[in-house]
């Protein structure tokens, strides 16, 4: 268990910018391949890491712990591994928020990769984000970010509290477009799979 703030006395929070860990430590969310099941494009190289190392780590959430009401700002960090799944990269399960007209801003602490935003009619935005990178997730987008890099990706989301999540509409529909490692460059490919039911469990 981590520490929950008193949400009506300041308080302070220590980030590590190479790793993006908060101390002290709040909720942390910790998900794993089995967590994510149909969400990558490729079943048998899901299925191959599963048998040959088990349940891999994809990405943690350290979320300072405050609660998800109107009129709070709520941040925490998000650390991607970098790793891939087939020619995927390793990325977050990606939402839409509750209230779809709520935004959110990201903020790039170390590491590389990318952005990709998704509207109701189903375009897709990518944007690179690196360091220093601030990156506006505007009303209405469904939003994922993925490690296109070698070494932890980590950045800070700020969004306001009584957004929510909504989850099943990504894990049902997926996005129309995937982030695979290229010749040299990342590549954002069809999703053979979008506006089908990707998910298994
Ligand atoms: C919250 C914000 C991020 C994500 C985190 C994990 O609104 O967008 O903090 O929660 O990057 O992604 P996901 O899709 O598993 O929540
Ligand atoms: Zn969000």
């Amino acid at each position: 268990m981590g520490v929950r703030m008193n949400l009506m006395e300041p308080f302070e929070t220590a980030l590590d910018f190479q790793t993006g860990v908060l101390r002290p430590a709040g909720r942390i969310i910790k998900r794993h391949l089995s967590d994510m099941r149909g969400m990558y494009a490729d079943a048998n190289a899901e299925r191959k890491v599963f048998e040959s190392e088990g349940d891999r780590l994809i990405y943690e959430v350290h979320a300072v712990d405050l609660p998800e009401k109107t009129g709070l700002v709520l941040y925490c960090t998000t650390i991607i591994h970098p790793g891939r799944i087939g020619a995927e990269y390793h990325m977050t399960k990606g939402h839409f928020h509750e209230k779809r007209d709520r935004s959110e801003l990201y903020l790039g602490l170390a590491g590389e990769g990318y952005l990709l935003l998704q509207a109701d009619d189903g375009t897709v935005r990518g944007l690179p984000m690196a360091r220093g990178t601030m990156a506006y997730v505007p009303p209405l987008w469904a939003h994922r970010t993925a490690n296109t890099d070698d070494e932890p990706f980590a950045f800070l989301a700020v969004w306001p509290g009584d957004a929510g999540h909504d989850y099943g509409t990504i894990e049902q529909s997926g996005f129309a477009k995937l982030l695979v490692d290229g010749e040299q460059r990342v590549n954002l490919v069809d999703n053979p799979n979008y506006g089908l039911i990707t998910r298994t469990t």
